[in-house]
């Protein structure tokens, strides 16, 4: 689709809009989601909104990654969710008294002060520490921003690549809502396996705001519930814990190898050994391209390990692979291929849809089952210039730039049509936008 290239006024509307949302949904140390869906901090998200928010404010940026950081655990994970305890505790399902970290997870080494949820999101933290720093280095020096940072996001790292590498050589997610992903069809098999817990022991709060067809069902939210509350039971604990749901997620390992690349850059900027972080992002890209991907269906695919078969369903994870650099030439053509094949390519958007428009499974609206995200496609547009593919990359730029403004920042857009759904004014999504405007 040709479209007429963007004004200056219009980038100019753009980025006040951004920072609109940004400024707005800062709580004072973090930023929020979203101020009705997700009052609390979001792991991954805040690695998205320091990308953006070191435009507008290197310092809040930092802050918003220290935030994060301080409620890591005795053992490295970073929480997927760290509760802000002035919000009401209905406010949000899975709440602190559901998950019971500062108890639940001390043999974990849980902090004891504040309140997190047991699981982990996709490790986009280094790279975003690093594109941080790089925003403003005298600032950053000045505040000993990395010199802090560094050790914790070594120590997150080890844990992904220890504890949680559950026999393949890459990291395993051990619940649907770790990949960042919750109602992927990649999931679905897996889950099937799971007896959901009772519903009447749980109150769903996101149909509080959210519309039930673009949201996950009540059956999903069963089997999330009884996978999270098995975890708790083990004490949050790697060792005991018997994972019934363990994946090798594409789009997790690809952004820990490119973590580990922004970390070789933060250990060089210290003074520390680089070669360590090199040599492993090697090897996990040797496994990557060994374990998970697949030449008929033209992307990644995840590994179950319960069964240990591929999982044969086609989702926007599948193509975040394609941030790592040094992937076999063949693997990056067959990407873009698949990019411009028709599961991936809506021409009404050309935002990347979550999952295969020809998949069986495919929904436009609901969720991560077919709508196309901001997230996803700002590490493709990256991801395409890291391999020089710079006239696809522009190609997502601009829908990325569109849909961002005339969405009013969704969370996510069906991708036939480019209408926004979820919540509005939603912070990943000023974030990215700002930052491919910078
Ligand atoms: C939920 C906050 C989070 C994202 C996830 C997304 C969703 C929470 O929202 O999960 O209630 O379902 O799936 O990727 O981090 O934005």
């Amino acid at each position: 689709l040709d479209r007429p290239a963007r004004t200056v006024a219009e980038d100019l509307t753009l980025r006040r809009g951004a920072a609109r949302v940004l400024f707005g949904n800062w709580t004072g140390t973090s930023t929020v989601p979203s101020r009705t869906l997700y009052p609390h901090q979001w792991s991954w998200d805040s690695a998205f909104i320091a990308i953006g928010l070191r435009h507008l404010s290197p310092r809040r940026a930092q802050r918003e990654l220290e935030s994060l950081f301080a409620a890591q655990w005795g053992d490295g994970r970073v929480p997927h969710i760290v509760f802000n305890p002035s919000v009401p505790n209905d406010a949000y399902f899975p709440s602190p008294d559901f998950w019971r970290t500062s108890t639940a997870g001390s043999g974990a080494g849980a902090p004891r002060a504040r309140e997190t949820s047991g699981i982990v999101q996709p490790p986009v933290h280094a790279l975003a520490a690093w594109l941080t720093h790089r925003a403003d280095p005298r600032e950053s020096r000045r505040r000993g921003f990395l010199d802090r940072l560094y050790p914790r996001l070594v120590a997150w790292h080890d844990y992904l690549l220890t504890a949680r590498d559950l026999g393949g050589g890459l990291t395993a997610v051990v619940h649907p809502w770790e990949p960042g992903m919750d109602n992927s069809p990649c999931w679905d098999a897996s889950l099937a396996r799971i007896t959901p817990a009772d519903p009447t022991g749980f109150r769903r709060a996101d149909l509080d705001h959210g519309h039930p067809a673009d949201r996950p069902t009540d059956l999903d939210y069963g089997r999330y519930v009884q996978l999270a509350l098995d975890y708790r039971d083990a004490g949050y604990d790697d060792r005991t814990a018997s994972h019934r749901f363990a994946l090798e997620d594409p789009g997790v390992n690809a952004l820990l190898i490119a973590g580990e690349r922004a970390l070789a850059g933060i250990a060089a900027h210290l003074g520390e050994d680089a070669t360590r972080h090199e040599a492993r992002a090697d090897r996990l890209t040797k496994a990557l391209v060994a374990r998970l991907w697949d030449e008929e269906a033209g992307l990644f695919l995840a590994r179950d390990l319960v069964d240990g078969a591929l999982v044969r369903e086609r989702s926007v994870a599948g193509l975040v692979p394609l941030l790592v650099p040094g992937l076999p030439e063949a693997v990056v053509d067959a990407l873009v291929a698949t990019l411009d094949g028709p599961g991936f390519h809506a021409d009404s958007t050309t935002l990347v849809p979550s999952y295969d428009l020809t998949g069986p499974a495919f929904d436009r609206t609901r969720y991560w089952r077919g709508p196309a995200w901001f997230n996803t496609a700002w590490l493709i547009e990256r991801g395409l210039r890291t391999h020089g593919r710079h006239t696809h990359a522009d190609r997502i730029r601009a829908a990325i730039l569109e849909t961002a403004g005339t969405t009013g920042f969704a969370e996510y857009v069906d991708p036939t049509t480019g209408e926004g759904r979820g919540a509005r004014a939603f912070s990943w999504t000023a974030a990215l936008a700002l930052d491919l405007l910078a």
